[in-house]
C-alpha cells in the first residue's frame, strides 16, 4: 500500500510528531500490549489535547485510556475507512488545495466513498453510525492528526486495501507531511522495517528494487560484480512455499528466525509440507517446534550475541552491538550465512571480515535506489542518534520526516488515491460456523512462544492460550470462565479454557497465536492471502463453539 500511494515502502513515521498531534487514530493496534513505549507517545499527545480514537474488535488497554471506540467487526475496515472519508467530505473538511497540487486519482475515491453512508456502513461494520461521524469529525476538524495501525487491519485478504482506505483518508484531508500528521504501520520484529527493504521480500532486490524489473537487476548486477542473468526471478512468499513444496518443486529449505509450525496459518498444511521436505536445516538457538522436523540444526545468535544495524518502526537506523559471545559452537548468524554462501558460490562475493564490511556494501548497493543507505555511516548514526533513511549521501543528514513539503516519490511527485470498495473476508460467519475468529497476541508471550514460553514469571502471568468471548455469547453456551472449549474451524479444532469478558464484540472471539501443537491457533486459521501482499488472513475466519463436558 506505502508503495502503491506514496512511490516508497518506509512504513514508520517519526514518532515524536505523535505528541503535537490534535487527533489520533489507531486501527488494529493493541498499543499497550505489543508497542508498550508507544503507550507513552500516546498518552502525551493526550496531554496536548488530542483526540484518541481506537478502532478494534476488542477493548485494548489503550482504548480504555482512548476518547472513542469504534468496535469494527472483523474484516471490514476499508468499509468503515470509506465511511469516515465519506463524512469528511460531505462536511467539507477535506484539503483541495493539498488534493490538487500533491495527488493523483481523487475523483475515482470521492465517487466511491459517496456510497458510504454513515448507516450503511454501520450495518457493515456493526459500529453505530453516530459513532463514525463523530470520529470523522474529530479527525477532520483537527489542524494535525496522525494515523497509526498494525497487523489488526493488515492480517486480511483485504489488507492492502484496508491500508490504502487509511492512506485515502490522510491524503484527502491533507493530513501529512507537516508537523503533527502522518501515517504509519508501526512494524513488529526488531527490524521488520529494515528487512523489507534490503531483500527479504522474495520479489525485491536490495533498495526497494523490484527483481523483474531489468534496469533493477542491472544496477545490482553490476554493483555485486555478477551476471544479471544469474539473479533469480520472483520467489514464493514463506506462505506460498508449502504449496510449492507439495507441489514437489521445492524439496530443500533452509529456515532461519523463522519458526513456520507454530506462526503460519492452516498449522495441519504446514506439518505436512515440513514432512515431505527432501531436506530441512533450521538456524535458531532454540529448539523450536520447527526445528524438531529438521535434518541438520545450525545454532545461530540471539539479538544480543550479534551486531549491526537494524531500522526501527520509525524508519531510523540504529546500531546494536554485542553484549555476549554466542555460547559453544553457535556462531553468529552472519558468520553461518557467509559460511554457507562461500561454499555454494565464489567466495569472492562474500568476502566480508566483519558486520561492518556488509554494511558498507549494502550502503554502495543501495545508492540511487529507493531505500538509500549510502550517506549512513556507522560514525553517523553515533553522532545523530539514528538516521532516517533516504540519506543518498554523506553531507545529508536524513528524513526524518517523510514527504516534508508534499513532495511523494512517485516519478510526478504526487501521492496516488485508490478506489478500494469493501470486499467480504475469505470466510465468513454462517449457520454452520457462526462466531468470527480473530487471533493475535497477549503482552507476556512473543510471536511462536520459543522464547517466552521458557521464561518462568511469563509462563505464570499466561501459562496457556485463553478464548475470549463477550457474555452474551458464552450464556447461551453455558459458559463461564474457566470451562472447556471445543473451537472447530473448517481446517481442525482445538480445546481451551475460556475467558468471559465484556471487552470484545459478542459476535467475536479472541485466541493469542502463540503456543504449538493441540493449542496453536494457528490450527484454526485459513489459508487465505492478500492477493497484492500475499499476508495472511490471521485477523478472521469463521469457527463453531461447544462446552466440553466433563
Ligand atoms: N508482547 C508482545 N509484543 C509484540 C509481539 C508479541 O508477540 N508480543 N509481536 C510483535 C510483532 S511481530 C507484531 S507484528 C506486533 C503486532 O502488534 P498488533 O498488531 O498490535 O497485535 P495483534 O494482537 O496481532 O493485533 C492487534 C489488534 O487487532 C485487533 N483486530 C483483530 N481483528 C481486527 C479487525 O478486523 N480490524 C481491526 N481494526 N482490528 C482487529 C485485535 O483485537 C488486536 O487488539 O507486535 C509486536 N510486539
Ligand atoms: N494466528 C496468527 N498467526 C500469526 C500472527 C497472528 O497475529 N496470528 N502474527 C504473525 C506475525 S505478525 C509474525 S511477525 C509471525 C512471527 O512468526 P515467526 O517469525 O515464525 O516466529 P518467531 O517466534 O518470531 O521466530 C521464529 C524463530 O526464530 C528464532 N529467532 C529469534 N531471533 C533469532 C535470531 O536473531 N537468530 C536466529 N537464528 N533465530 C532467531 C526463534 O527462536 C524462533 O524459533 O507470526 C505470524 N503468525
Ligand atoms: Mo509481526
Amino acid at each position: 500500500a506505502n508503495r502503491m500511494a506514496f512511490g516508497i515502502d518506509r512504513g514508520g513515521q517519526l514518532w515524536s510528531d505523535i505528541a503535537l498531534a490534535k487527533c489520533l487514530i489507531l486501527a488494529g493496534i493493541n498499543v499497550g500490549e505489543c508497542f508498550p513505549i508507544l503507550t507513552d507517545y500516546i498518552w502525551r499527545a493526550r496531554d496536548n489535547g488530542a483526540k484518541i480514537i481506537v478502532i478494534d474488535p476488542r477493548m485494548t488497554p489503550i482504548a480504555r485510556t482512548a476518547d472513542l471506540l469504534l468496535p469494527v467487526r472483523p474484516g471490514r475496515d476499508s468499509a468503515l475507512l470509506n465511511g469516515l472519508l465519506h463524512v469528511c467530505l460531505a462536511r467539507g473538511w477535506s484539503d483541495d488545495d493539498f488534493i490538487a497540487q500533491h495527488t493523483q486519482g481523487f475523483e475515482a475515491v470521492r465517487d466511491m466513498v459517496a456510497h458510504y453512508t454513515p448507516e450503511r456502513v454501520a450495518e457493515i461494520t456493526g459500529v453505530p453510525a453516530a459513532a463514525i461521524v463523530q470520529a470523522a469529525e474529530w479527525w477532520g476538524m483537527a489542524p494535525t492528526a496522525m494515523l497509526l495501525h498494525a497487523r489488526g487491519i493488515e492480517h486480511h485478504t483485504q489488507g492492502t486495501e484496508n491500508c490504502l482506505a487509511c492512506i485515502n483518508l490522510v491524503l484527502a484531508t491533507g493530513k501529512i507531511g507537516k508537523p503533527g500528521c502522518g501515517y504509519s504501520t508501526i512494524t513488529g520484529q526488531g527490524n521488520g522495517q529494515g528487512g523489507r527493504e534490503h531483500g527479504q521480500r522474495c520479489n525485491q532486490l536490495p533498495s526497494g528494487r523490484d527483481i523483474d524489473n531489468p534496469q533493477h537487476r542491472q544496477i545490482v548486477a553490476e554493483r555485486w560484480g555478477v551476471a544479471a542473468d544469474d539473479l533469480p526471478g520472483v520467489g514464493y512468499t514463506a506462505t506460498e512455499m508449502r504449496e510449492a513444496i507439495l507441489r514437489g518443486e521445492i524439496r530443500g529449505l533452509i529456515c532461519m528466525c523463522f519458526n513456520p509450525l507454530v506462526s503460519l496459518p492452516d498449522a495441519e498444511y504446514t506439518r505436512a509440507a515440513l514432512e515431505r521436505l527432501e531436506f530441512l536445516c533450521v538456524i535458531d538457538f532454540f529448539m523450536s517446534e520447527t526445528a524438531r522436523h529438521a535434518d541438520v540444526i545450525l545454532p545461530g545468535s540471539l539479538h544480543e550475541e550479534d551486531e549491526g544495524t537494524v531500522t526501527t518502526a520509525e524508519g531510523r537506523v540504529i546500531r546494536i552491538r554485542q553484549a555476549v559471545s554466542p555460547p559453544g559452537q553457535a556462531r553468529p548468524d552472519w558468520e553461518i550465512i557467509c559460511a554457507l554462501a562461500r561454499r555454494l558460490a565464489p567466495w569472492q562475493q562474500f568476502p566480508y571480515d566483519c558486520v561492518e564490511d556488509i554494511f558498507r556494501e549494502l550502503r554502495r548497493v543501495s545508492r540511487g535506489g529507493l531505500c538509500d543507505y549510502y550517506g549512513i555511516t556507522y560514525e553517523k548514526i553515533e553522532r545523530q542518534h539514528g538516521v532516517f533513511w533516504p540519506c543518498p549521501d554523506h553531507a545529508h543528514p536524513g528524513t526524518p520526516r517523510l514527504f516534508d513539503d508534499g513532495t511523494f516519490y512517485h516519478a510526478d511527485g504526487k501521492a496516488r488515491f485508490h478506489a478500494v470498495p469493501y470486499r467480504p473476508p475469505a470466510e465468513d460467519a454462517d449457520e454452520e460456523y457462526p462466531v468470527l475468529l480473530t487471533t493475535g497476541r497477549v503482552v507476556s508471550q512473543y510471536l511462536s512462544g520459543t522464547q517466552t514460553r521458557r521464561i518462568g514469571p511469563l509462563v505464570r502471568q499466561y501459562p496457556e492460550p485463553l478464548l475470549e468471548l463477550h457474555p452474551d455469547l458464552a450464556t447461551p453456551l453455558a459458559l463461564r470462565t474457566g470451562d472447556q472449549v471445543h473451537v472447530v474451524s473448517r481446517r481442525g479444532a482445538i480445546i481451551l479454557p475460556c475467558q468471559v469478558v465484556r471487552t470484545i464484540r459478542p459476535d467475536t472471539v479472541f485466541i493469542p497465536y502463540h503456543w504449538p501443537e493441540e493449542q496453536s491457533a494457528n490450527l484454526l486459521t485459513i489459508r487465505a492471502l492478500d492477493p497484492i501482499s500475499k499476508i495472511p488472513a490471521f485477523k478472521v475466519c469463521a469457527v463453531r463453539l461447544e462446552k466440553v463436558v466433563v
